[in-house]
């Protein structure tokens, strides 16, 4: 991103058009940063509460009273009964930088001796499945996508939440390739695409394993790639054959014959792209899945070619130094507890990891009473008033509050960074283009200077932020060869190691204990699961917990709403433009209910309810609904949002959340 600043004020964003994989374009979202970061209501000094928990009411402070009550409050419970683990940190991906998302906060932590998070909410399960099948959050590089014959967009909306990769796709698709959809709502990606195939919820590794029947049935397998370069294809032609096309239709709610045409559409395929992302992890099963799709490229042996394989992910190349950022080192032995249980964790204590109660709360990077499932209980441990709790934010946000403190933080425009990618293979350097406004400070400083205050002894918080971005480079990794200091001064963003496209596992070479693509896993065996890939159905799938279903008939889906990012910006009116939240659902549910389109509907379960507009609409397959997400709570008529209904339950590996498993009634208001 390119800023451009006159007199000290930015007064323009826009892309770089000299970068590869962003080539001069921003989201709809980050071309409204400079509205953002000089809205009336950016927090600019520290606050201090005052009013009823929840209530917002604050007063101005100054950085030292605030900071020395604060220090001085962490400093009493760490030395108090429970000891600092009734200290917990609460951060995600406000900002994904490897300073101010995961530097000197990780030190202050590790010195206070403070329960650790597990940074669970996002990604982890199908990071899970990525690692079982091919050894690495590793996978193929859009930029190869332009020589792609088949581009499956698997449980991933592009347009909304990758829109980068979109012109390689259109790249492909000038040159005759067929772009697919696999997606229970029709997206306007699905839109966009050739064909939408509205899978059930959750049934992904089902119609995997289905693809699999077929391709071995048919024989298109790459019989050399599998003997070369996969470990089990004899138990898993066995597993596939349990898979016929007439199952898998009744499993994944498409009909047998469609199933069949995209097996042998994939199987035929010179080198298809499939672009999974994590939209399709989020469900009891999600890890499971991950890792069922990620053998289809091995299957067929894509992954040979230019736009072949498959991408969850591009992150596992960037080895920052995260040990010489974090300091682990320094952390005593102390429980971890999940993010996703921060409801449990506040209300009963443990949230069954046990330990301590939770004392303190420090939050930043994260809304988590927006934004963490299961939001009643989340709320209703925020609102305990034996609990202290400091919020590092930009904004008021529902979490901040039911803060004691609010401490004011910069922004991107305003603070050094360091960055990985996700979906492409180039390091980025955050430069700051203006100063700080108000007195906002980064969030290293903040945990620079509350270590002071809390009596922390240690160099560890002496480095400044040009220091941390050494101690980020410092590696020999081999990919990593490229991203130096001077190269990320003087040109702001460098490629990997890697060359142009990046095939990770064209002659094998995957990060696994053997060394190949494993579709039996020895690994997974020695944890006591299922070592072949396989359905795992979600916690809520009606056919498992029928009295359920009866009561709550249709699965909510919550994916971000297209001018939201998670929920940051929603307070920016021109993203937000007056809208109320909505639900969209299947005119064969919306008749039988007495819904019609525009109607105000309540949609709820036994965890919670929220209010929303109704939209009909066949967008959307009978049985699911889509409620655009993630709402700020006060900013609804309700104070509600979807996660209200969604639950603290895990996937099946990778402790993720299951924000789209979740069984919900829609009814009119009232
Ligand atoms: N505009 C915008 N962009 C974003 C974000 C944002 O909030 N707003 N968030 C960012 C973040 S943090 C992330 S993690 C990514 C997330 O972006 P994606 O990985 O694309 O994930 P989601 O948007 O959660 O879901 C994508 C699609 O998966 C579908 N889906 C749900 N369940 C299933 C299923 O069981 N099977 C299949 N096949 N599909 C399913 C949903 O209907 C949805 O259309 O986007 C990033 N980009
Ligand atoms: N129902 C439902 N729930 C979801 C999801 C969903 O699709 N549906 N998506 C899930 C996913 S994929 C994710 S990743 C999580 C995201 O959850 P969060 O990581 O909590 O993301 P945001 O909601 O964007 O909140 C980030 C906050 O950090 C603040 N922030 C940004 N930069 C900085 C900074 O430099 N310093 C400080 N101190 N603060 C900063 C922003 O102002 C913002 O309020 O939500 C999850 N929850
Ligand atoms: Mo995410």
């Amino acid at each position: 991103m390119i800023t451009t600043v006159e007199g000290g004020r930015a007064i323009r964003v826009q892309g770089d058009p000299d970068h590869p994989f962003t080539s001069g374009f921003l989201c709809a979202k980050v071309n409204r940063y400079l509205e953002r970061t000089y809205h009336p209501e950016r927090l600019l000094h520290p606050l201090k509460r005052v009013g009823k928990k929840g209530r917002g009411e604050f007063q101005r402070v100054s950085w030292d009273e605030a900071l020395q009550d604060i220090g001085g409050r962490l400093r009493a419970i760490a030395e108090g009964p429970h000891g600092a683990q009734a200290i917990l940190p609460y951060s995600y991906c406000g900002t994904m930088g490897m300073l101010q998302g995961q530097s000197m906060d990780r030190r202050f932590f590790h010195a206070l001796g403070a329960t650790k998070l597990d940074r669970t909410i996002c990604s982890t399960a199908g990071a899970w499945g990525m690692r079982m099948t091919v050894g690495a959050n590793i996978g193929a590089d859009a930029e190869g996508i332009p020589s792609s014959d088949l581009v499956l967009l698997w449980g991933t909306n592009t347009l909304t939440s990758n829109p980068h990769l979109w012109p390689f796709v259109r790249q492909a698709r000038d040159k005759g390739a067929r772009v697919l959809c696999i997606d229970p709502l029709r997206t306007r990606t699905a839109d966009q695409c050739d064909e939408w195939i509205p899978i059930r919820p959750g049934t992904d590794a089902a119609l995997a394993l289905g693809m699999m029947h077929v391709i071995f049935a048919d024989g298109l397998q790459d019989d050399d790639f599998i003997a070369r370069y996969t470990l089990g294809v004899e138990l898993l032609r066995v597993r596939a054959q349990e898979y016929p096309p007439e199952r898998v239709a009744s499993l994944t709610g498409l009909e047998a014959e469609r199933i069949v045409a995209l097996a042998r559409e994939y199987g035929r395929a010179r080198a298809a792209f499939l672009r999974v992302n994590y939209g399709l992890q989020r469900h009891g099963g999600g890890a499971m899945a991950v890792r069922t799709i990620a053998c289809l490229p091995a299957v067929t042996g894509h992954w040979r070619r230019p736009g072949g394989g498959v991408q969850l992910s591009t992150s596992a190349n960037f080895k920052y130094n995260t040990a010489a950022l974090e300091r682990p080192e320094t952390s005593p032995d102390v429980r971890t507890i999940n993010m996703i249980r921060l409801g449990d964790a506040l209300t009963r204590g443990d949230a069954g990891v046990g330990g301590p109660p939770v004392q303190a709360l420090v939050v930043y990077n994260s809304n988590p009473a927006a934004v963490a499932p299961d939001r009643n209980r989340v709320l209703t441990g925020l609102r305990r008033d034996d609990l202290f709790t400091v919020v590092l934010e930009h904004f008021q946000t529902d979490t901040a509050d039911y803060a004691d403190y609010v401490l004011p933080a910069t922004t991107q425009l305003e603070h050094w960074d360091v960055h990985l990618a996700y979906g492409h293979h180039y390091a980025t350097l955050n430069r700051p283009a203006i100063a700080p406004l108000g007195e906002c400070k980064p969030n290293t400083q903040i945990f620079r200077e509350l270590a002071a205050h809390a009596g922390l002894p240690g160099a560890a918080f002496a480095d400044d932020d040009d220091a941390l971005i050494r101690q980020a480079l410092q590696t020999t990794d081999a990919k990593m060869a490229t991203v130096t200091y001077d190269a990320l001064m003087a040109h702001g963003w460098v490629r990997l190691n890697v060359p142009t496209p990046y095939l990770p596992y064209a002659e094998g070479g995957f990060p696994t204990p053997s060394g190949k693509c494993e579709f039996y896993s020895a690994r997974m065996e020695s944890i006591g699961l299922d070592p072949l890939p396989d359905f795992t159905p979600p916690h809520e799938y009606p056919e498992a917990v029928p009295d359920l279903a009866a009561r709550f008939p249709i699965t909510l889906i919550s994916s971000p709403r297209h001018q939201f990012l998670n929920s940051t910006f929603v307070n920016i009116a021109s993203l937000r433009r007056d809208a109320e939240p909505e639900v969209t659902l299947h005119p064969s549910d919306a008749e039988p209910r007495e819904i019609l389109d525009g109607a105000s509907v309540v949609v709820f379960n036994d965890r919670g309810a929220f209010s929303a507009v109704a939209r009909v609409s066949e967008s959307v397959r009978p049985g699911v609904a889509w409620a655009p997400s993630i709402w700020w709570g006060k900013l609804t008529s309700d104070r509600h949002n979807a996660n209200e209904t969604t639950s603290q339950r895990t996937t099946d590996m990778g402790g993720g959340p299951v924000f789209y498993d979740n069984l919900v009634e829609i009814a009119p208001a009232g």
